[in-house]
């Protein structure tokens, strides 16, 4: 009966979320530009226990990680960059966002694992910072310069791809941008500087000011920066380290 289908399917679809973080920035870009109504349920990872770790969550995830998005029938889905190929697929009377044209398609589905690498490349930075305790830290110093440099060839290629088209894989907004521009609106608010990459810059510029970038923008980011600048701080260590060794 009526009652008991309520309680079994949802009108809308759930997207739980970690505020703040690139995966699920990702998938409610997504979820905006193509206009999918859904319910975002923001779980809560500062607090110990995490949110994500508890009974009721794990039982929809057993990793416990975010983006999990739980669709209207039921299925479950998790890994940022497969829900985004899922809503694709599963969503076609939405505005597509992957093009029909081989050469911009294949261009697309490579750029959406391509983002992942400045994920990759990144994250040892915030583990030296957040994980790694203060008088450890220095001795870091030869990674730092390593991640830093790597940092700057990956961004070349992006700055590149940026000279070809206006958007990051063709001349339209499509998934990739929905996969790389929360990579890269991350890091410059944990304080990553453009100046050498204008183009990119640019592109920033221009996507920030979509309404799907407005939407899933994270609550209470303020446009100065996160409270913990990233690259202040590493580049601080790469200085007083050398410092010392004078
Ligand atoms: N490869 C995954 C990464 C997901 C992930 O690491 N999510 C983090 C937030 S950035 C999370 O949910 N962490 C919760 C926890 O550590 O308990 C994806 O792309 O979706």
């Amino acid at each position: 009966n009526y009652y008991q289908q309520a309680t079994l399917t949802t009108s809308k679809p759930t997207l739980y979320f970690v505020n703040g973080s690139i995966p699920s920035w990702r998938v409610m870009m997504a979820l905006y530009e193509k206009g999918i109504d859904f319910e975002g349920k923001r779980l809560k990872v500062m607090s110990t226990p995490k949110e994500t770790k508890s009974a009721e969550f794990l039982a929809i995830n057993p990793r416990g990680l975010t983006p999990t998005f739980v669709d209207t029938d039921g299925s479950i889905i998790a890994e940022s960059l497969a829900i985004l190929h899922y809503l694709e697929e599963y969503y076609p009377n939405t505005l597509p966002l992957v093009p029909v044209e081989k050469s911009e398609h294949i261009k697309v589905l490579q750029r959406i694992q391509e983002s992942q690498n400045l994920v990759d490349i990144y994250e040892p930075l915030e583990e030296i910072v957040f994980k790694t305790p203060k008088e450890e830290q220095l001795s870091h110093k030869d990674s730092i310069i390593k991640t830093l440099q790597l940092i700057d060839q990956e961004l070349a290629f992006w700055e590149m791809y940026l000279t070809k088209t206006t958007f990051i894989a063709c001349d339209h907004f499509t998934l990739a941008d929905c996969a790389f521009y929360p990579v890269i609106a991350y890091l410059i608010h944990r304080g990553l500087n453009l100046d050498k990459f204008p183009i990119l810059k640019n592109y920033i510029n221009t996507i920030k000011t979509k309404p799907a970038a407005i939407k899933s923008h994270p609550i209470d980011w303020a446009e100065k920066g996160g409270k913990i600048n990233i690259f202040r701080v590493v580049n601080n260590i790469v200085v007083n380290s050398n410092k010392e060794n004078e």
